[in-house]
């Protein structure tokens, strides 16, 4: 069959599990976006909220703690979310069933060929002949992922999803459902943390197109020269994303006067982590900033990470909230249409934030 002929060559977890001491030169970084490994113990480590939502007395400290994580990472955990975590614990199961117990050929059946397609994929942005003139050309990430289409509820077709373990669908579904709850209070309670109304920045973004991308990322024989994934900022409005045990996402913290520095982020099994994205970034005006991440490999584990993005729909503007604006804080950034910056992030590659910089005004 055509597509598993082509699958079969291009799939991360197969050219892992051949017998290989050396990645393919295609996977192979450049020497300046390299992961450093030998660097000492960070003492830094992404904030933790506990949010104990309906407690009133706790509310203006938990606004407090958001608006700091928010200007000094644009990422933080989050625990007592009201996430079941028995959920958390489900989905981490059958997306680890379907990438490591199922059959490659069974997998294939959902491959997708296409970047930001639902389904099964290994390669991240459009192809070359997609790609426009001023594109670097392409490293590839070390990671297969499933992307599932979830909200509205017309995107929302589970037949398109792996029914490897006879739960998967219906995880899949209520997981969707639970992290749109999640992701509407803390847009609320980030709207606030800026004396904000509480629906301002959801009622800037609509109504919310939520995707969830479980991504694997194999064993690979050369970490020191690969990315899992490569360095980038979320393009919609908020990311929420568990992960397992395994250790391998960073976040860059700027530093206070000194230079940029990547952190490991802690993977914490009851917790949830929140990732601004670049929407949220130009609705705040640069108050916030959305977080610049990306993800390591190891020699001996395989990594299993469940993100969720909340986007506007493709043609909805987004532009800096006015509350925010005045004469001595003009806005920042120029309007974008959500599509075209999808566009641009995919065609161009995001290379760290060159997107959403590129839309700052007066740079
Ligand atoms: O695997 C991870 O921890 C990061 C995933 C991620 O950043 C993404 O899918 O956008
Ligand atoms: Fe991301």
């Amino acid at each position: 069959m055509e597509v598993s002929e082509e699958g079969i060559i291009r799939r991360v977890q197969s050219i892992a599990q051949s017998p290989l001491s050396r990645v393919p030169p295609e996977y192979i970084q450049h020497p300046n976006t390299r992961p450093v490994f030998n660097t000492p113990t960070q003492p830094h480590n992404v904030p933790l909220i506990d949010l104990s939502f309906f407690d009133p007395t706790r509310r203006t400290s938990t606004r407090e703690s958001i608006a700091r994580a928010c200007r000094d990472w644009g990422a933080f955990h989050v625990t007592n979310h009201g996430v079941p975590l028995s959920l958390l614990t489900a989905i981490r199961r059958v997306g680890r069933a379907y990438f490591s117990d199922c059959s490659m050929p069974e997998k294939l059946r959902y491959a997708c060929s296409t970047a930001a397609s639902e389904g099964y994929g290994s390669k991240m942005l459009a192809t070359s002949d997609q790609k426009q003139d001023d594109a670097v050309a392409q490293v590839l990430d070390w990671r297969d992922y499933f992307d599932h289409h979830t909200l509205p509820l017309s995107r929302r077709n589970p037949d398109r999803w792996p029914e490897f373990s006879p739960d998967y669908r219906d995880t899949v579904a209520r997981y969707s459902d639970e992290m749109k709850i999640l992701a509407q209070k803390l847009l609320a309670l980030i709207s606030e943390s800026l004396g904000l109304r509480a629906s301002c920045i959801e009622d800037a973004v609509g109504e919310f197109y939520q995707n969830i991308t479980i991504s694997y990322y194999p064993p690979c024989p050369e970490p020191d020269l690969t990315l899992g994934l490569q360095s980038h900022s979320d393009m919609g409005a908020i990311t929420l994303l568990i992960q397992d045990d395994v250790e391998g996402l960073q976040a860059l913290k700027s530093g206070d006067g000194g230079g940029d520095q990547w952190v490991t982020v802690e993977p914490l099994s009851d917790a949830v982590l929140v990732l601004l994205g670049d929407q949220t970034e130009i609705i705040t005006n640069g108050k916030y900033r959305s977080c610049e991440h990306r993800a390591i490999t190891n020699p001996d584990r395989a990594r299993l990470s469940v993100a969720t993005f909340h986007d506007p729909a493709k043609t909805v503007k987004i532009s800096p909230a006015s509350e925010l604006i005045n004469e001595s804080s003009p806005a920042k950034y120029r309007d974008v249409v959500y599509g075209d910056h999808v566009l641009s992030w995919y065609t161009k590659g995001p290379e760290g934030k060159r997107n959403i910089d590129a839309l700052l005004l007066h740079s």
